[in-house]
């Protein structure tokens, strides 16, 4: 196994410790993997062109600096004359359709659950947020009473949810039109939308199109091309997304501040530990009430467990932590080190992010690999129990006992980690206006009021994944960290959120120590962490819906380009991660990406999308490796915005010294 320089690795001692126990356990890691093979440079900047059997065509931008001769521009050709442009926007678009149909294909799995919950089919379900419910039936044309005048009576929740989901599911397959969530952007987007015809006509068809227009010899016209890759992820952000949330929101409740715990340490050597990694909370709902009732608890006593430790990763995890306060284990690059704790009975898996080798860690130890979903099986997998809505207590049930089952197979030392960091979770959209606006007023105004005074900058999202070729967390937290000192309040999701809860961050208490004076203010205030955990990836369609408030509030412009707002994916590594970009850069954002950018095999094209773009859709993309510049980019964007909304008192930006930084780092109880 390769030699590691764990310090260089991840920030994250829990990780490092894992680290460590695996390569004294002969346990190869990604991160071994890593050192032995590097990135291909030509597909790294998306250069390379394998959609027909005349290539693989290689049009690797040029090394030299001074730009390119007409002649070379043409020698930098596909065999079918395909130039640069093409081949790499093609590649950039086959990215945006795979991560859409991601978010869109978990979508119908919600929608179908939906249903059957209102037809009273779905074993253990049940339509908790009845409130939601009625406001999205409005949204949906769909009547919540029934009957005339004095007759009128209220419709039940099952009928309303029955002929709601019927319209939803719909608009999958909707052929012509437009997705009825468009309706919920700023007027102003949406016409923008309309003029440049990227209003997404359903969540299925243009993903199909844009398969279609970067078949070989099909759309040649990068911009073209770019445009259709905003039609699709506009249906993922505004489509299967916002309506994946929606809908998990009614089934499962909207979420509430919650307090939860995050990293290895939430593992207890004397209990069941189960894992539940992967997207879609639909199953972990039911492994959450099965591993609380009393008879399976007893069962886990008898095998000589104290109880049964439920724990997530990934995306799952942050659904059932906001939702149940059910601690998360890790994000995304610890999910072999987790097993590698050996105290881990069961990996229960379904969709998304899950890597293959936890088949042959999972083998190392005694841990069961049980895959849930059809779509995604393993060939290493101990077993397969695959869902079914209409049994999906009875199959949680099953689950639990398979790890139960497993408790007195352990064998190998088990080790866990002592980090655990609390956290308080689940800022929905409605619980932030709720917070910041009080039932009564139930706007955001109060946080434009803030970011008008100054007290707020601006607001930032920060997201996405880890990626194992740039150090765990640093990114996300380096930049975090100088986004808050600068009065940027923070909205997070996905890996990046567990991140924000690993070093403290997500904690009311973090703001007096992280914080600007202004931002410090407020959340004192009102009560809240500076970095808002709003859920799981698909949940960015919250940070949406957010930024649509705020403009919808009044006194910061008249769309969501106007806002000075900024997002950024310093750790990406997922096709999801560019799907989430381009919609937010279609809806007016300016997004920035670390670790390495997909078009760089194409000036002309990066150039487009980091510049070209912004004069038709407000939003753009950008690129910077280095968490610092990155955070300086933001806020200059920030400030800019600030400035054409006339609201620029002048501030200065608060540069960390060395010494503030290690206060910062003791304080978060890091080793450096
Ligand atoms: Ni998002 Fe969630 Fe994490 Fe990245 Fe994967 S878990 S959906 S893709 S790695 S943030
Ligand atoms: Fe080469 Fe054109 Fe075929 Fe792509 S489509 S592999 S550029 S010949």
């Amino acid at each position: 196994m390769a030699e590691l320089d764990f310090d260089k690795l991840t920030i994250d001692p829990a990780t490092k410790e894992m680290m460590k126990k695996a390569q004294a356990d002969g346990i190869e890691t990604i991160w071994d993997r890593a050192s032995a093979m590097k990135p291909c440079p030509i597909g790294a900047e998306g250069a390379c062109c394998r959609i027909c059997a005349q290539g693989p065509c290689r049009v690797p931008a040029p090394k030299k600096k001074e730009g390119e001769t007409q002649a070379e521009k043409k020698a930098r050709m596909g065999l079918c004359g395909a130039t640069a442009e093409t081949i790499v926007a093609r590649n950039f678009a086959r990215m945006v359709c795979s991560g859409s149909a991601s978010h869109n294909d978990h979508s119908r799995g919600v929608v179908k659950l939906f249903k059957e919950t209102a037809l009273g089919k779905a074993q253990g379900y049940q339509i908790k947020d009845v409130a939601k419910l009625k406001r999205l039936a409005k949204d949906w044309g769909v009547a919540t009473m029934e009957g005339e005048g004095e007759d009128a009576k209220p419709r039940t929740k099952e009928a309303i949810a029955l002929e709601m989901a019927e319209k939803i599911m719909f608009e999958f397959g909707q052929q012509e039109g437009e997705l009825t969530n468009i309706q919920r952007a700023p007027k102003k987007r949406q016409e923008l939308w309309r003029k440049y015809g990227i209003v997404p006509r359903g969540c299925d068809i243009e993903i199909v199109e844009l398969m279609h227009r970067t078949h070989m010899g099909v759309d040649q016209d990068y911009h073209n091309i770019i445009k259709q890759c905003s039609r699709t992820a506009l249906s993922d952000g505004w489509g299967g997304s916002m309506i994946s949330t929606d809908l998990q929101d009614v089934i499962f409740g909207c979420p509430v501040p919650i307090a939860g715990e995050i990293n290895l340490g939430v593992l207890k050597e004397d209990h069941v530990n189960i894992i539940i990694h992967g997207h879609e909370p639909v199953l972990p709902e039911m492994i959450y009430v099965a591993s609380q009732e009393p008879e399976l608890l007893e069962y886990a006593k008898g095998k000589g467990a104290k109880g049964v430790q439920l724990a997530g990763m990934c995306c799952s995890a942050n659904e059932i932590l906001m939702r149940h306060g059910i601690p998360i284990a890790g994000n995304y690059l610890q999910q072999e080190l987790a097993i590698t704790t050996g105290a881990v009975d069961a990996m229960v898996v379904d969709v998304q992010c899950i890597m293959e080798s936890l088949a042959n860690v999972a083998k190392c130890y005694h841990t069961k690999l049980i895959t849930t979903d059809p779509r995604a099986r393993m060939v290493g997998e101990t077993m397969h129990i695959p869902f079914d809505d209409h049994h999906a207590l009875d199959i949680a049930r099953q689950v639990v006992r398979e790890a139960i089952d497993n408790f007195p197979n352990r064998r190998a030392q088990v080790l866990i980690p002592k980090e655990s960091c609390p956290t308080i979770v689940g800022f929905s959209y409605e619980t932030i206006q709720y917070l910041l606006g009080g039932s009564i007023r139930g706007t955001y105004y109060t946080l434009n009021d803030n970011v008008i005074g100054g007290r707020i900058r601006g607001v930032a999202g920060v997201v996405g994944c880890n990626n194992c070729r740039t150090m765990h967390d640093n990114s996300h937290l380096t930049l975090i960290k100088e986004l808050l000192k600068n009065d940027v309040i923070v909205l997070s999701t996905g890996c990046s959120a567990m991140c924000a809860g690993k070093y403290g961050l997500l904690t009311p208490e973090s703001a007096s120590k992280y914080c600007g004076e202004g931002l410090a203010e407020i959340c004192e205030t009102v009560g809240i962490p500076p970095v808002l955990h709003m859920g799981s990836c698909v949940d960015n369609s919250r940070i949406l819906m957010a930024a649509t408030a705020c403009v919808k509030a009044g006194g910061l412009g008249t769309d969501i380009s106007d806002l000075p707002a900024a997002g950024a994916a310093p750790e990406w590594m997922s096709e999801k991660a560019i799907a989430i970009g381009q919609y937010f850069v279609a809806s007016g954002v300016y997004t920035l990406f670390g670790v390495t950018f997909p078009t760089t095999g194409s000036e002309i094209l990066t150039d487009y999308l980091f510049k070209g773009i912004e004069e038709e859709l407000g939003g753009k993309w950008d690129f910077v490796a280095d968490p610092e510049e990155m955070a300086k980019r933001m806020i200059a964007h920030i400030d800019l915005k600030r400035k054409a909304l006339g609201i620029d008192k002048a501030r200065e930006r608060v540069l960390m010294d060395m010494e503030m930084r290690r206060q910062l780092e003791a304080a978060a109880g890091g080793e450096e």
